[in-house]
């Protein structure tokens, strides 16, 4: 039966929306065809299945299109709960728990991130003082998973937290960089620091986040743009 079954994603490669939806895909094992859009200029299959944003990621399973990153991942756990790991528990505090900080992590830090690569280098300095206040939350609230402070993280115990997570926080490092900013500091929030670090050697994840070298042409991008809007 599962053979028959037609799963699509439409995605954009830099986008860590669509790139949690694949992660989620390649943990639970579930094979799936990838269409990647130009945002620029959408396509009509994205305009149909996505009329309510117009916005990448959407799963179209068997032709009946989902949208927004984490409905679609609580639905793919409902969908294939019996396929590799389990990405919530089953008690509903526990649940309620993982889901409060996914909503954080999503909620929080792209919005601050994308601030932070666009913004002058005035306004940089208090971007990135937020984002490591939320940082320093996030650190406690990890503790609550990881009370030993240390993560046994591997393909097949990846759980949604660990998902989102590592689709906002994997691809850092090329902000660093570019911008010579530390953000996720192993002095100030040694807990995320740890957390990221065995994330990014899994090999789903791996495959799932984009190239450091994309990545560094992709932020310089929005960096010399940035320049030429403040120079103008
Ligand atoms: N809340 C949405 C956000 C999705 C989103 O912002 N997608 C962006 C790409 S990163 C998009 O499609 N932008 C196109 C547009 O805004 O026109 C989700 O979680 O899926």
């Amino acid at each position: 039966m599962e053979g028959e079954e037609s799963i699509v994603v439409y995605g954009m490669w830099a986008s860590p929306f669509s790139n949690r939806v694949e992660l989620a895909l390649k943990v639970k094992g579930i094979p799936y065809v990838y269409v990647e859009e130009d945002l620029l200029n959408k396509s009509q299959m994205l305009l149909k299945y996505n009329p309510v944003y117009k916005k990448i990621p959407v799963l179209v399973h068997n032709g009946k299109p989902i949208i927004e990153s984490l409905i679609i991942l609580e639905y793919i756990e409902d969908t294939w709960r019996n396929s590799g790991p389990k990405l919530l528990p089953d008690d509903p505090l526990q649940k309620a728990l993982v889901r409060i900080w996914v909503d954080f992590i999503h909620h929080q830090f792209n919005e601050n991130m994308k601030t932070l690569v666009k913004t002058e280098r005035e306004t940089q300095k208090k971007v990135l003082d937020k984002i490591h206040e939320l940082l320093k939350v996030l650190d406690e609230g990890l503790k609550g998973f990881y009370p030993n402070g240390t993560t046994n993280i591997c393909n097949e115990n990846l759980g949604l937290l660990d998902i989102v997570g590592a689709s906002v926080f994997c691809p850092i490092k090329a902000t660093e960089d570019l911008f010579g900013l530390k953000i996720i500091d192993p002095e100030k929030t040694p807990l995320v620091y740890s957390w990221v670090e065995s994330l990014k050697g899994l090999s789903h994840v791996k495959e799932t986040i984009p190239p450091y070298d994309k990545l560094l042409q992709i932020v310089s991008y929005y960096k010399q743009k940035n320049l030429n809007f403040s120079a103008a």
